[in-house]
C-alpha cells in the first residue's frame, strides 16, 4: 500500500512538471499574467479582463486545474433582428513600440463538435494608439480582419484534443501605444444551443533581433 502511495505521488509530480506553465520561454516571454488560468488574478492587477460568456473553468485544464472559457449563446440571433452574434472572450494589455514585432501561442480545447460553419475560437492580437484607436497590424492591414489571428478550433477539430494555436509574427503599425492579446471564440452560427472553447497556458513573446529562431516555440 505504502509502495502505490509513493508512486502515485511521484507520478503526480511528474505530471505536475510536464504540466508547469513553461517557463523556459526565455527573457522575452511570460509577458502574460496568469498564463495558464489558475491564479485568477484581478483584472485591475493585470490580470485577464473577461467580456460576455467567459469564466475560469475547472471542467478541462491542460495544466493545473483550469483554464479559460470563452462561449456562445447564438440561439438569441433570430429573436433580435439587429442581433448578428456573439464574440466573448479575454483579453490583456501591454505597452508595445511602432515596429515592435510580438507573437501568441496557447492551446484549445472543444469538449463537443461545434456546430455551425461561423462558429471558433482562435487567439487574436491587436494594435492601439493612444486614444484607443484600433490599428491593426502591419501584416493584416488592408484585410478584411484588422487583428492578426491565429487558425481557428472550430467544426472540422478534433473533440476532447488541446489543439495548439499560435498567431505567427504580428508587427505593430506607426502610432502604436499598446498590444492586446484576446482569447476569444466568435459564434455567428445560429445554432441552437450554448457552446464554447477551453483555452490554456498560452505565451506571449515580444521578438527582436537577439531572439534565437525557435525561441517562442512551445515545449
Ligand atoms: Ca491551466
Amino acid at each position: 500500500m505504502k509502495n502505490s502511495n509513493i508512486i502515485s505521488i511521484c507520478a503526480f509530480l511528474i505530471v505536475s512538471l510536464i504540466g508547469a506553465p513553461s517557463q523556459a520561454l526565455g527573457e522575452n516571454s511570460d509577458r502574460l499574467k496568469d498564463a495558464g488560468f489558475e491564479l485568477q488574478t484581478a483584472a485591475d492587477e493585470g490580470g485577464w479582463k473577461l467580456f460576455e460568456i467567459s469564466l475560469f473553468s475547472k471542467n478541462h485544464a491542460r495544466s493545473g486545474s483550469q483554464s479559460m472559457f470563452n462561449g456562445g449563446f447564438s440561439r438569441t440571433v433570430p429573436f433580435q433582428a439587429t442581433f448578428v452574434g456573439n464574440a466573448s472572450g479575454a483579453y490583456q494589455e501591454f505597452p508595445a513600440k511602432a515596429g515592435s514585432r510580438w507573437r501568441l501561442t496557447g492551446y484549445a480545447l472543444t469538449p463537443e463538435t461545434l456546430e455551425g460553419a461561423t462558429a471558433f475560437g482562435v487567439l487574436q492580437i491587436s494594435f492601439f494608439d493612444a486614444n484607443g484607436k484600433d490599428l491593426g497590424t502591419v501584416e493584416t492591414a488592408g484585410g478584411a480582419t484588422k487583428a492578426k489571428t491565429s487558425s481557428q478550433v472550430n467544426r472540422l477539430s478534433s473533440v476532447n484534443e488541446w489543439i495548439f494555436l499560435d498567431t505567427g509574427v504580428a508587427t505593430a503599425p506607426e502610432g502604436t501605444a499598446t498590444i492586446q492579446v484576446f482569447t476569444l471564440f466568435v459564434d455567428f452560427s445560429g445554432s441552437s444551443r450554448t457552446q464554447g472553447v477551453y483555452f490554456d497556458d498560452l505565451g506571449l513573446c515580444e521578438l527582436n533581433e537577439s531572439s534565437a529562431p525557435g525561441r517562442c516555440d512551445p515545449e
